[in-house]
């Protein structure tokens, strides 16, 4: 406003110093000179000052653009971020995917563990009962012994089939017991305790230990014949009358039976102690009663008595548990043939191992002698008919 009213008056100057053009040349001109200066000035100032405000507009315009394009560069800053972050959730997602499909598959897994778990059992139950059958397959040892014994056995029965009338005749005169063999020599002798009823048979007699006339029934000393053994062996006998053998129950019963006969259980240990386990009166029953020792006396002897306990127990194998245990038996347990309860103090058709051992009662033991885990190296079971 002020710059055009000082134009205006500038231009009305002009105009009104043309009529007093000719009075006052001189100062009229001078003054709208300066009139006109003037608002050039003003002009020129105005002007600066619109520039300079230009100025400052286009600062301020500068640095909003900045902080608009820091602004536009932190926001892509962040856009990356997210899309990473984006693709990493994406991958998460895959993982989850996965650990749902899984998860899904678990109750599969689960099954296929339950029937391994079923197979692993019935393989377990397997293998027990094959290790059971092994434990009562015979050894060929035991097989050969036991082919010997049957052609023995044969070739007896032949003869005496053969020659029945003469056996018969024989037998009449056949001692009852080495207590009666006339040769007072300890050898094999043939006896037969109970003439008419059941046949006779070969013994070991010695006549040297306490005055002779002793039967021996068991007899060990090296080990060189095995004792774990059947049933039927153990009823009939086995192993060699000159060496290691078992004379068998049915004897031992008809022996017994026959008349009123002692036991002593001669045993000695590593070191060449001797003891003995005498009874007064051994009863042993018959084949129904599965060979049961019905009876022992009285005990006396400097052994200990570690028998007494098994009166009234029956005999039992590998192959017959007739034992008073009945989750297993003792037989298999302890590697004998033996009067078992449950299971035993003495052991003496167990293992043959020599001294001290690891194991427990599975050798040939006496409880009140060595005890439990000492293989004894002899023992001898004989037994003696007395007036008694
Ligand atoms: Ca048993």
């Amino acid at each position: 406003m002020v710059l055009s009213q000082l134009v205006f008056l500038s231009v009305l100057s002009l105009l009104g110093g043309v009529s007093s053009l000719e009075t006052n040349v001189t100062s009229s001109s001078a003054f709208g000179y300066e009139l006109t200066m003037t608002g050039l000035d003003a002009i020129n100032f105005s002007m600066q000052k619109d520039h300079l405000r230009s100025q400052e507009y286009f600062q301020t315009l500068s640095s909003e653009i900045e902080l608009l394009r820091r602004y536009i560069e932190k926001i892509e800053a962040i856009v990356i971020r997210q899309t990473a972050l984006v693709s990493d959730l994406h991958r998460q997602l895959k993982n989850v995917a996965n650990v749902v499909k899984t998860v899904e598959i678990i109750p599969n897994i689960q099954s296929d563990l339950q029937m391994q778990s079923i197979n692993i059992s019935q393989l377990l139950k397997d293998s027990s009962n094959i290790y059971k059958i092994q434990q009562t397959l015979p050894t060929t040892k035991m097989l050969n012994d036991f082919v010997l014994q049957l052609t023995a056995d044969r070739f007896r029965t032949a003869s005496a089939e053969s020659s029945r009338p003469f056996h018969l005749l024989q037998s009449a005169n056949l001692p009852q017991s080495c207590a009666e063999v006339a040769d007072r020599r300890s050898g094999v002798n043939r006896i037969h305790p109970q003439a008419g009823f059941s046949d006779s048979f070969e013994a070991y007699c010695d006549q040297d230990y306490e005055g002779g006339g002793w039967t021996v029934i068991q007899n060990r000393y090296d080990g060189s014949v095995n004792f774990y053994r059947g049933w039927s062996e153990y009823e009939n006998g086995f192993g060699d009358l000159r060496g290691e053998f078992w004379l068998g129950l049915q004897k031992i019963h008809e022996l017994t039976g026959a008349k009123h006969h002692e036991l002593h259980v001669l045993m000695e240990d590593s070191d060449g102690k001797i003891v003995v386990a005498k009874y007064s009166h051994i009863l042993v029953g018959g084949v129904g009663e599965k060979y049961a020792l019905n009876s022992l006396g009285n005990y006396s002897g400097n052994a200990g008595d570690s028998l007494s306990w098994a009166v009234t127990m029956k005999f039992s194998t590998l192959d017959s548990d007739n034992d008073s245990h009945p989750p297993d038996n003792c037989a298999v347990i302890y590697k004998g043939g033996w009067w078992y309860g449950a299971c035993h103090e003495s052991n003496l058709n167990g293992l043959y191992l020599g001294g001290p051992q690891e194991a427990y009662a599975t050798m040939m033991c006496w409880a009140a002698f060595r005890g439990l885990k000492y293989g004894l190296k002899r023992s001898r079971m004989m037994i003696k008919a007395t007036s008694s």
